[in-house]
């Protein structure tokens, strides 16, 4: 780690759910050590567990010490690469986790407010990734499972850190995964790569997002 650069923290989770690769770590992995925009990227695994994810990701953010913190998530089933907007204070599992546990309409933080937005600009970010031809959306819920746990937690922890900002996006199976599971939505890694270092980029050049409609009726 270069010790003048400002720091971005990249997350990516351990496969579950039956797949033997996660998007979002093969994603990240490959970014490690990139610079973007004056940053250094560091790249960090957590693994898809409810209290593990969150003990993994308190030692990287005390290791790495970064200005922004983008977590991101396999998202199986959505067509496109989705920013999250916001993270909710609940658990609620459909599937164990990778140890086991299946916490059910439990708070991420006991008293912790119901919600954090993302403080990254989202539709900055969006109409970034729309400008370079990268199919995405804003997506107004990162679910109820490991990642909206680990996106409410990243918030909570930047919310007492000046001049931190963080984030969750999404992203869809590799055409690997989408091949064995018939006619699911895929992105190719390299076209997730490059979407995340245009959001970044995006996300690093600009302080107050601008206004464009992004919303969903369902
Ligand atoms: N996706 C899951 C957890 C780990 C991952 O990559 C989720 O969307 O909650």
């Amino acid at each position: 780690m270069s010790a003048s650069l400002p720091r971005i923290l990249l997350t990516g989770f351990d496969p579950f759910g039956g797949e033997v690769i996660n998007p979002s770590w093969e994603t990240v992995r490959a970014l490690h050590g990139r610079r973007i925009g004056g940053h250094q990227v560091v790249a960090r695994l957590l693994p898809t567990e409810f209290a593990g994810s969150l003990r993994a990701l308190k030692a990287a953010l005390r290791e790495t010490a970064p200005t922004i913190v983008l977590g991101v998530g396999q998202a199986g089933g959505r067509k496109q690469l989705s920013i999250e907007r916001v993270a909710i204070n609940v658990q609620d599992a459909r599937i164990p986790d990778n140890a086991g546990a299946q916490p059910v309409d439990e708070p991420v933080i006991a008293g912790g407010p119901a919600a954090y937005f993302s403080t990254l600009p989202i539709k900055t970010m969006l109409a970034a990734l729309h400008a370079h031809g990268l199919p995405a959306e804003i997506s107004q819920s990162a679910g109820t499972y490991v990642c909206n746990h680990v996106a409410y937690a990243m918030l909570h922890l930047a919310s007492k850190r000046r001049g931190v900002r963080a984030g969750f996006i999404h992203i869809p199976y590799l055409p690997v995964q989408a091949a064995r599971l018939r006619g699911a939505a895929s992105m190719a890694q390299a076209d997730a790569e490059r979407a995340l270092e245009i959001a970044l980029r995006a996300a690093i050049g600009t302080r107050i997002d601008r206004k464009l409609a992004a919303g969903s009726i369902d």
